[in-house]
């Protein structure tokens, strides 16, 4: 009974000692056989150093910090040098050293950009250091905001930085759309609005005006007495339209048209595509008088129509519109 006890007791032991010696043995072999580089280290990304007594323990102390990606053992000071990068990411950083061993972090390590705690500098350096496993998505960089990590749209297969869907562009936020290419990004401003998209972008008076088109607006139509005035004409660019015409008249137009009873005008000529925004006058023709008022507008061709920026007037004053071309008191 004593006997067969300790024998017991003896082959626990044993086995116990015999598992554990048979995992060490099985790290020792993914380290020393599958992964192990003697002879070679990886400079320039060392983050912590520890005194280990072997390779294996120093690939144990990699296995517990969440940064390491790779080992480089010093053989001769019993030095652990924890690395955040690998070969594959930084292959000008693989160098010869007859006193080192360079190891793959052993077990879970963490893909390179996938968590805060473990950065890249580049989409790029993602797809060098994670090869054929790597798809496109959201990493997290440090070299877009110094001193911070930002999560980026990487497309892995290209190694491009998708500014755009990142949110890290500077175009103009509500009124310009950015446009991702290969390397960087455009902007250019929203339908409506012109302008380089950065720096600004205002509307487009060509394509941001507001209409008149009421037929008793046109120079032509004679006034009945309910005279009507343009005294709540909100300050913008206008164009004239349909049955009010394409333009203002440049000549002086008669008293009692353009559904008011005195007519404005516009006292001065149309501009060219090239002139860009000019100002002009626009003079009202009251009794006698074809300059009975005057109110300062800008006026702008459009290739095709022209666009003017009015605000309101007195009563009874309008803006009148024309079809015609010509000149002189009608
Ligand atoms: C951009 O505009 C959106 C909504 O208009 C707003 O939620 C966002 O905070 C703005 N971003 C910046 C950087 O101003
Ligand atoms: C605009 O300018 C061009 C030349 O610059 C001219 O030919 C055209 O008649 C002008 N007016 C309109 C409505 O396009
Ligand atoms: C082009 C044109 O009609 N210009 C006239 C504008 O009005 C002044 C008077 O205020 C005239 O002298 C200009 O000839």
């Amino acid at each position: 009974m004593a006997k067969n006890s300790h024998f017991c007791h003896a082959a626990v032991i044993f086995v116990t000692c015999c598992i554990s010696l048979q995992a060490c043995a099985d790290d020792l072999q993914c380290i020393s056989g599958t992964y192990a580089k003697y002879g070679t280290m990886l400079r320039s990304h060392v983050f912590q150093e520890h005194n280990a007594d072997n390779v294996l323990t120093c690939g144990l102390l990699c296995n517990s910090n969440i940064r390491c990606q790779s080992i480089n053992y010093v053989i001769s000071r019993h030095l652990c040098e924890l690395n955040s990068r690998t070969k594959e990411a930084r292959p000008e950083d693989y160098v010869q050293d007859a006193d080192r061993v360079y190891v793959t972090r052993p077990s879970e390590r963490v893909p390179l950009g996938s968590i805060q705690a473990v950065p890249a500098a580049s989409c790029q350096e993602i797809k060098a250091s994670e090869g054929t496993s790597a798809v496109s998505g959201n990493y997290w960089l440090d070299s877009i905001k110094s001193g911070q990590v930002t999560l980026v749209s990487c497309d892995i297969r290209t190694g491009d930085i998708d500014e755009c869907a990142s949110e890290i562009h500077n175009c103009i936020n509500g009124t310009a759309n950015c446009r991702n290419t290969i390397g960087s990004y455009t902007c250019a401003c929203k339908s409506g609005y012109r302008g380089d998209g950065r720096s600004y972008c205002i509307p487009d008076e060509c394509k941001s005006y507001t209409t008149l088109s009421s037929a008793n607006r046109k120079e032509t139509y004679i006034s009945l007495s309910n005279y009507i005035c343009d005294n709540t004409l909100k300050p913008g660019w206008f164009r004239f339209q349909g049955d009010a015409g394409t333009k203002m008249p440049t000549w002086c137009v008669s008293t009692l048209r353009c559904g008011a009873a005195i007519p404005g005008w516009l006292n001065g000529t149309h501009p060219g595509e090239n002139e860009g925004i000019v100002a002009r006058q626009v003079h009202f023709h009251w009794g006698s008088n074809c300059h009975y008022w005057s109110v300062d507008i800008q006026v702008k061709n459009c290739s095709g129509y022209y666009v003017y920026y009015l605000r309101e007037t007195g009563c009874n004053a309008r803006y009148c519109g024309t079809d015609r071309e010509g000149s002189g008191h009608t």
